[in-house]
C-alpha cells in the first residue's frame, strides 16, 4: 500500500491539488515530523517534476502546477514547522529592469526557486539600478536575478549591470539573467548566467551555488 507521503508527491506530479490541504493535514493528525512531509513528500516530488521536464514527460506549466500545489501544503505545514526546517539553499534577489512592468515571466521563476528551497526577495518591476544596489546592501544576496521582456529594457539591464559592477558590490554575487530578448550569448557578453525559462533557473542556480 502506498503511504500518503508518496500519495502528496503523486498528486503534487499529477497537478491534482483538490485534496492536498486536506492529505496535508491528514499526515500531520498521523503524527509525521512536518520537516519529513516537507523533504520526503515535497520537495521530493518536486524534484521528480523537474526531472520529467528535462526528460519532457512534463510540460513547464505542468511544473509550475505542481509549485502551486506545494504552496497550499506549505501553508498548512509553516506553523508547524520549526526555524531551520524549511531549506535554504541560497538567498536570491530577484526583479525586472528599470522601464520593465513585465512580471508574469519573473514571478513564474519565483514560485519555481522558492519551492526549491531558495529564499527569494522580490523586488518588484521597474527597479532603477540605485534601488537594486541598496537591496544588495541590505540583503547580501548569492544571487541577483534580473529580468527583461523588451528590447530597451535589455540596454537598462546591461546599464544596470555594469553600474553595480563599476560599485564593486557584485564581487561575490552571482548575475543571472532571462526574459524574451535574452539569449545565452547576450548574457555571456553582459558577463551573466542565463536560464529561457523558470525550471531550468532552479538547476542553473544549484549549479552556481555548487548544490
Ligand atoms: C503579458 C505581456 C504584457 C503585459 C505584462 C503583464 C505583466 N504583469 O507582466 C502588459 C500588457 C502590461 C504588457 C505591456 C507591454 N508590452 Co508586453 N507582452 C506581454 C506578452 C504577451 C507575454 C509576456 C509573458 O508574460 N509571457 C509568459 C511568461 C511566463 O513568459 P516570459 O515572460 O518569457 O518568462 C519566462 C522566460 O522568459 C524566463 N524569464 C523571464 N524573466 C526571467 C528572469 C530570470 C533571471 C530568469 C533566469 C528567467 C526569466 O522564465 C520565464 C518563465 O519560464 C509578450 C509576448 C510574448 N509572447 O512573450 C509581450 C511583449 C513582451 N510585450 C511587448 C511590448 C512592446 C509591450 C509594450 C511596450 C506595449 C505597449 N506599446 O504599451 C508594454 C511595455 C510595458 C513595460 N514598460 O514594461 C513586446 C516586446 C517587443 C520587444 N522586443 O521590445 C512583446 C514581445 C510583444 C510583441 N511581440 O510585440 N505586455
Amino acid at each position: 500500500m502506498k503511504d500518503i507521503l508518496e500519495i502528496i508527491s503523486e498528486k503534487l506530479i499529477n497537478g491534482e491539488g483538490n485534496e492536498i490541504e486536506k492529505l496535508t493535514e491528514e499526515a500531520l493528525n498521523m503524527g509525521i515530523d512536518p520537516k519529513e512531509i516537507l523533504t520526503d513528500s515535497l520537495l521530493k516530488g518536486m524534484t521528480k517534476a523537474g526531472e520529467m521536464f528535462k526528460e519532457k514527460t512534463l510540460t513547464m506549466y505542468d511544473v509550475l502546477e505542481a509549485a502551486k500545489i506545494m504552496e497550499k501544503s506549505i501553508k498548512i505545514l509553516k506553523p508547524h514547522l520549526k526555524d531551520g526546517d524549511m531549506i535554504k539553499k541560497g538567498k536570491i534577489l530577484i526583479g525586472s529592469v528599470h522601464g520593465d512592468f513585465h512580471d508574469i515571466g519573473k514571478n513564474f521563476c519565483i514560485l519555481m526557486l522558492e519551492s526549491n528551497g531558495f529564499e527569494m526577495i522580490d523586488m518588484g518591476v521597474d527597479v532603477p539600478q540605485e534601488k537594486i544596489e541598496d537591496y544588495i546592501k541590505k540583503y547580501s544576496p548569492d544571487i541577483l536575478m534580473l529580468s527583461a521582456m523588451l528590447s530597451p529594457t535589455l540596454e537598462s539591464m546591461k546599464i544596470t549591470i555594469k553600474y553595480l559592477r563599476d560599485k564593486g558590490i557584485t564581487e561575490n554575487i552571482k548575475i543571472m539573467v532571462g526574459g524574451a530578448p535574452l539569449t545565452e550569448e547576450i548574457a555571456v557578453s553582459m558577463g551573466a548566467y542565463y536560464s529561457a525559462d523558470a525550471v531550468n533557473a532552479v538547476y542553473v542556480a544549484e549549479k552556481l551555488l555548487n548544490i
